[in-house]
C-alpha cells in the first residue's frame, strides 16, 4: 500500500480497503472516496446492480399498478407518469437510452420484498420516505421526487367540510400503506371512530368507495387527485381542506448498494439542478459548447462525473436533459396545472420559487 498527500493533511490510498461488520463486508474505493475522479477504477463498487443492468442492458423498475399521473398504463401497455419518467431518466443516465427499462406494477404490499430479493432494481412507486422503511427494511431512499401529503376524499352529499368532523365512519384505503397508519393515528388522536376497509389493489379501493361501500377514502393527495379521475362523476366528490401527515415520496434502492445508490440520487440531483440552470429538453444541445463551467461540469465537457459514478459516459446528465427533460418539464406533463390531475406545483417548486426542492451542486 503507499500513501500519497494530497494536501492539508489527507492521505490517499492506493490499495482498496476491506471493512468487515459482521456477516457483511465491502470494498471501499479510495478514488471514490476521496472524490478523486478519473482516478482509472471509476466510482464506488459497493455492490452489483450497476454492473448486472450494464449487463442485461435495462433497469427493471418496480411501479404502482396503475395510479394516473404517478404510474400508469395504456391499453398499449405503455407506461406513463412522473414515477415512469424517473426510470426513464436513470435509464438515459446509463445507457444514454430512456427506453432501456422495464416496468415491473406492483401493490405497496409486495414492493419492499420485490427490491430486496431483487425482483427489480428501483423502486419509483409514489412511495413514502420513513424512518422504518430506511432503517429498518434493508432499503435507501435516494431523495424525494414528489413532497405530498395525506389527505380525505368524501361525497359531497356526506355533508362534512372538515376532516374533524368525520366521526363513525368507514374507511377505503390501500394495504401496506402509510395511508392505514396515519388513519389510525388520525382518528385515535382526535376520538374519532372509524372503521377501516383495506385492499390490496388501488382500483378495488376506488371501486368500493364508488360504490359507497365506504364514506371516505384516505391516501396521498396527489392520489386522491389521480384517483378521483376514475370515479363515475368526479364532481359528486371533494377533497377535504385538512393535510393529515409528510409524505415525501421518493425512489429507493436496497441497501448496501452505494454505487447504485449514487446513480439513481444524482439522476434526481440532475433532474433538479437542470430545471435550475434552465437546462431543458430544447435547449441543452445548444449549450454543449457553453464556456459556463458550471453547465460544462452538467453537459460534460469538464470534469469525470460520469466515470465518477461507473457510467460510461461523461455526457449522463445532458443525456437525461436531452433524452427526458428537467424536473419540471416531467411535472408539468405528468401531474402539473394542464394534466388531469391539475396538481400545483407548491411545495414542489424549486427553492428558488417559493418551493423546497432543493439538489446539491455537481462539483
Ligand atoms: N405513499 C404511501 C401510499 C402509497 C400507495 O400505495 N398508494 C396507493 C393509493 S394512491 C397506490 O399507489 N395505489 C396504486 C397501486 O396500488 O397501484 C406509501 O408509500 O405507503
Amino acid at each position: 500500500m503507499t500513501f500519497k498527500s494530497i494536501g492539508r493533511g489527507l492521505i490517499a490510498f492506493s490499495l482498496p480497503i476491506v471493512f468487515a461488520l459482521g456477516t457483511l463486508s465491502f470494498t471501499l474505493n479510495p478514488a471514490s472516496a476521496l472524490g478523486g475522479f478519473g482516478g482509472g477504477g471509476g466510482g464506488g463498487g459497493y455492490g452489483k446492480t450497476l454492473e448486472e443492468v450494464k449487463d442485461k442492458g435495462y433497469i427493471q423498475c418496480g411501479v404502482s399498478q396503475g395510479l394516473p399521473g404517478f404510474s400508469n398504463p395504456d391499453d398499449a401497455g405503455n407506461w406513463s407518469g412522473i414515477d415512469v419518467e424517473f426510470c426513464n431518466a436513470v435509464a438515459a443516465a446509463v445507457f444514454g437510452d430512456p427506453t432501456k427499462v422495464q416496468f415491473s406494477p406492483l401493490s405497496a404490499k409486495v414492493r419492499f420484498e420485490s427490491l430486496r430479493s431483487g425482483e427489480v432494481d428501483l423502486l419509483a412507486r409514489n412511495t413514502t420516505w420513513t424512518f422504518d422503511r430506511d432503517v429498518a427494511l434493508g432499503l435507501e431512499f435516494v431523495g424525494v421526487n414528489y413532497y405530498d401529503g395525506q389527505g380525505f376524499m368524501v361525497r359531497r352529499n356526506l355533508g362534512v367540510n372538515s376532516a374533524f368532523e368525520l366521526n363513525n365512519v368507514s374507511v377505503c384505503t390501500n394495504t401496506g400503506t402509510t395511508t392505514e397508519l396515519n388513519a389510525a393515528d388520525f382518528f385515535r388522536a382526535n376520538k374519532l371512530k372509524y372503521k377501516i376497509v383495506a385492499f390490496e389493489k388501488a382500483d378495488e379501493v376506488v371501486a368500493a368507495y364508488d360504490a359507497e361501500r365506504c364514506d371516505v377514502y384516505t391516501t396521498d393527495r396527489s392520489g386522491l387527485a389521480a384517483q378521483r379521475t376514475k370515479l363515475a362523476n368526479p364532481r359528486e366528490h371533494k377533497v377535504l381542506p385538512e393535510i393529515i401527515s409528510k409524505e415525501p415520496l421518493g425512489p429507493v434502492v436496497r441497501q448496501g448498494d452505494e454505487q447504485w445508490a449514487d446513480v439513481v440520487r444524482w439522476t434526481l440531483n440532475a433532474l433538479i439542478n437542470a430545471e435550475e440552470m434552465g437546462l431543458t429538453s430544447a435547449n441543452i444541445s445548444s449549450q454543449k459548447n457553453s464556456d459556463n463551467p458550471k453547465v460544462r461540469r452538467f453537459v460534460g465537457t469538464e470534469g469525470e462525473f460520469g466515470t465518477a459514478l461507473g457510467l460510461d459516459d461523461n455526457a449522463w446528465a445532458y443525456n437525461i436533459v436531452e433524452k427526458v427533460g428537467n424536473y419540471g418539464e416531467i411535472y408539468e406533463r405528468t401531474v402539473g396545472p394542464k394534466t388531469p390531475l391539475g396538481l400545483s406545483r407548491g411545495a414542489n417548486a424549486l427553492w428558488t420559487n417559493g418551493g423546497i426542492l432543493y439538489a446539491p451542486p455537481l462539483r
